[in-house]
């Protein structure tokens, strides 16, 4: 049983998101910090030491133009060499005056043109750096009634879809992400999962949705989309990050930790932790006044914590619960596992990978943060460009 549950937590596999290592704010103020990426090479560089001190991160989610470079399988290369992998390729048409009024779903086809053009292009780039995930969010809507039609800006958004649908390799998928409000605040054209979950099932297999933990109602029951889009073979990925009123962008698991431990049981009740089931766990998560390798390592931890204690939960006595109808009984074998302090399992687990069993003070140590502020002077630090 416990060999079972280590070798899962061994196996375990989170995406990191590589704007996690730039500069970033809010609206009202983005801060700067010593020993920022100036380039995609050292956001890379810095993922490449949260997988180095946990182990289980191993991916880089790129964005795009904030990634740009000339060479894309040379970046990859370089990646590689440092013992990580290129993932999901994240595609942005929310940072232009063109996209005022929406990109893919704009009143006006020069202006759906052009964002199809960029979407096209992040397939391709995905291509060159051997990707599976295309990654597609889109900030379009509107913010007032009658601005435009609601239903228009859908036939244009599933037209959009369906040409980046036409260009996805063999192996390459979609991720639709939805999001419920901000920047528009009216109508979202994408603002929840069945808006998302509808246009992948008439593009077909090869789309998929994401969950983006921070872009739901407050008191959403995450956990039932999660189960219900499983269940449909819909869930292609997790955007994780945690919220206290609306797309915070905080570290997973600091606001609630008992939800991320929810989300993850139904993760592990349907098999689906292992990465063969195609559900990619990245991260999507802005550190504004925290230190970010530090804050990328703690939140791996959080995750991995969340799921050890989803791993824990006594399957047969919950069966069992569940068919006597015994809701005490069934709720308590939950309960006993969320209680469990998993905090030495994960240290032996650490420990066994040949990793010291605290990754952030062992990073601490490492001589790194002090080596990126030395070395990382002049040049532009990387940010959202906001
Ligand atoms: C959006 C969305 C996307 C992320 C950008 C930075 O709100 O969550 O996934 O790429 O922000
Ligand atoms: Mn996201």
């Amino acid at each position: 049983m416990t060999d079972a549950i280590r070798a899962a937590l061994r196996g375990q596999r989170i995406e990191l998101p590589s704007w996690a290592f730039g500069n970033s704010g809010t609206r009202f103020k983005v801060f700067a910090q010593p020993g920022v990426p100036r380039t995609p090479e050292e956001k890379i560089a810095d993922a490449a030491q949260v997988h180095k001190f946990t182990g289980v991160a191993p991916l880089v989610s790129l964005h795009i133009p904030w990634d740009k470079v000339d060479d894309y399988a040379k970046l990859a290369a370089y990646a590689a060499d440092l013992g990580v992998r290129i993932g999901g390729i994240n595609a942005n048409v929310f940072q232009d005056d063109d996209y005022k009024l929406g990109s893919v779903t704009n009143p006006d086809p020069r202006v759906r043109r052009k964002a199809i053009d960029h979407l096209l292009e992040c397939v391709d780039i995905a291509q060159a750096t051997g990707s599976r995930d295309v990654k597609l969010w889109f900030s379009d809507g509107t913010n007032y009634p009658g601005q435009d039609s609601i239903r228009a800006r859908q036939d244009r958004l599933a037209e959009a879809l369906s040409t980046v649908y036409d260009r996805l390799g063999e192996n390459q998928r979609i991720l639709l992400e939805y999001k419920l409000f901000e920047p528009a605040f009216y109508t979202m054209d994408v603002p929840d999962w069945g808006t998302a979950y509808a246009h992948c099932l008439r593009l077909g297999t090869k789309a998929q949705v994401v969950i983006d933990t921070g872009h739901h109602a407050p008191g959403t029951n995450i956990e039932f989309i999660v189960a219900f889009l499983l269940r449909e073979g819909k869930l292609g990925a997790f955007d994780l990050n945690s919220r206290f009123y609306a797309d915070d962008d905080l570290m997973v698991g600091a606001a609630d930790p008992f939800q991320l431990f929810r989300i993850m049981h139904e993760i592990v009740s349907a098999g689906a932790l292992d990465a063969s089931s195609g559900v990619s766990f990245m991260l999507d998560q802005c550190h504004t006044i925290e230190p970010k390798i530090p804050a990328q390592i703690r939140s791996v931890m959080n995750v991995q914590e969340a799921t050890a204690k989803a791993l824990l939960v006594d399957h047969a006595a919950l069966d069992a619960a569940q068919r006597a109808g015994d809701v005490l009984g069934a709720n308590a074998v939950l309960m006993d596992a969320y209680n469990t302090d998993v905090r030495p399992l994960l240290a032996e687990v650490r420990e066994e990978m040949g990793l010291n069993p605290d990754p952030v003070a062992a990073y601490a140590r490492s001589g790194y943060p002090q080596k990126i502020v030395s070395e990382r002077v002049g040049g532009k630090q990387a940010g959202w460009g906001a």
